[in-house]
């Protein structure tokens, strides 16, 4: 796909000092206050099954079992034999959430316009994982990122197109990348349990279709948020606390041998770990450490809350204030910018490493991705 035709590149310019063509990614300008972020509160969740069919329950939940400190999980086991793989080059876009929404409807809480229709009581409507990205960016010097956005009844939807880069890092990975990218997921059948009451089960299939995701609402400054991630497990006992905060999410990375390896952990990976958790309020990371046969060597669990000390050693290295502030800022620019309400318009936003945030205007194009029954089914 092309995003170069457009037919402006911008609000035509005027004394407008509000009205601007692009949104710098310099974090110095981003150094303020942390802005209000509202406790996230969960207001539903729905379930991808082996055949990524969708269901609005919980049926996907697992459940943490904690593991040994020195557990020797080999994350290769069943690559060849017991690995079923999601086909990454179908655009779900938002989907997923379009359809939680049309399910929910009534509960969520929308008002009766004079035409007798719904309107969401949001002004953004995303995955979690572009808000990620979005937190990320001013840190960001090596994937830029193209968000489509959609102003639709007064909500916007945002839903990320894939860029050229990505495309050809996606066709073109190596076997051994390929491999690794099993590796999380296999440590997630070494650590999950399909009930409360039993074990985890290592002998089986990993399918990487299924998903749980979380429902969530919040508030970013002025921002009224609702978003869905994926959820890893949740904690298995009945007096944790509700959810969001009962969640746990499960990564691997490489065991970290020296100095130098912890601080580029700090500076280069604390900060998507951080980010991916703090949107939800998922308040704990548990971390398997690999060896590079991709043997887990230890175990480690990271507080969300706690991450922003373990960096603060370490020079030059990022702030929770300059990501939320930024990502406040763009969101303030999206409002600014895609002002028309129209399904079949599609605002791109487009950043790459070490430049502004720019957009173009794209009607009727590739890149719309309102689907119609969504756009019937909230209308009735
Ligand atoms: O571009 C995307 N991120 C899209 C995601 C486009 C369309 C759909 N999705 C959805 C899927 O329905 C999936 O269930 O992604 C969901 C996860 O969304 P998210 O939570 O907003 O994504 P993110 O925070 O980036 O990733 C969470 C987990 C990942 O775990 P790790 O520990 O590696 O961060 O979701 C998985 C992955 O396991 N994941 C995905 N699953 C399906 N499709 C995708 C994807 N595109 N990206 C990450
Ligand atoms: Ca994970």
């Amino acid at each position: 796909p092309n995003h170069q035709h457009h037919e402006q590149s911008g609000p035509t310019p005027g004394p407008n000092p509000l009205s601007s063509r692009c949104l710098s990614t310099r974090r110095e300008l981003y150094e303020r206050d942390f802005p209000v972020y509202k406790q996230p509160v969960e207001v539903g969740s729905f379930s991808l099954d082996s055949e990524r069919r969708f269901f609005n329950d919980s049926r996907q939940l697992r459940y943490y079992v904690e593991p040994d400190r020195t557990p020797n999980f080999d994350l290769r086991d069943g690559y060849r034999d017991r690995f079923i793989k999601r086909d990454d080059s179908v655009k779900e876009k938002l989907d997923h959430i379009l359809r939680w929404i049309l399910a929910n409807k009534s509960k969520l809480s929308s008002k009766v316009t004079s035409d007798k229709s719904c309107a969401l009581d949001v002004d953004f409507v995303t995955w979690r994982g572009h808000l990620t990205k979005l937190l990320t960016t001013p840190y960001e010097a090596r994937e830029g990122w193209l968000l489509a956005v959609t102003r639709f009844r007064g909500t916007l939807y945002i839903s990320e197109v894939e860029t050229e880069a990505a495309r050809r890092d996606r066709e073109s990975r190596t076997g051994r990348h390929e491999e690794m990218m099993y590796w999380g997921y296999k440590f997630e059948q070494y650590t999950c349990a399909d009930d409360v009451h039993s074990s985890p089960d290592p002998g089986g299939v990993v399918n990487t279709n299924e998903a749980f995701c979380t429902v969530v609402q919040t508030r970013l400054a002025d921002h009224r948020l609702l978003f869905s991630g994926e959820v890893d497990c949740r904690d298995k006992d009945p007096k944790a606390p509700a959810a969001p905060a009962c969640y746990v999410e499960l990564k691997t990375s490489a065991e970290i041998c020296t100095p130098k390896q912890r601080s580029n952990f700090h500076r280069f990976k604390l900060i998507k770990w951080w980010a991916q958790s703090f949107l939800p309020g998922v308040p704990r990371v548990v971390a398997g450490f690999r060896d590079h046969e991709g043997v887990v060597v230890g175990v480690e669990t990271f507080p969300i809350s706690k991450m922003s000390h373990l960096i603060k050693n370490e020079h030059n290295c990022w702030k929770p204030t300059v990501c939320m502030n930024f990502c406040c800022d763009f969101l303030s620019f999206v409002k600014q910018t895609a002002t028309e309400d129209n399904p079949s318009v599609v605002y791109l936003f487009c950043y790459e490493p070490h430049r502004d945030v720019t957009f173009s205007i794209h009607r009727d194009s590739q890149y719309s991705f309102l689907p119609r029954w969504y756009l019937e089914g909230i209308t009735r």
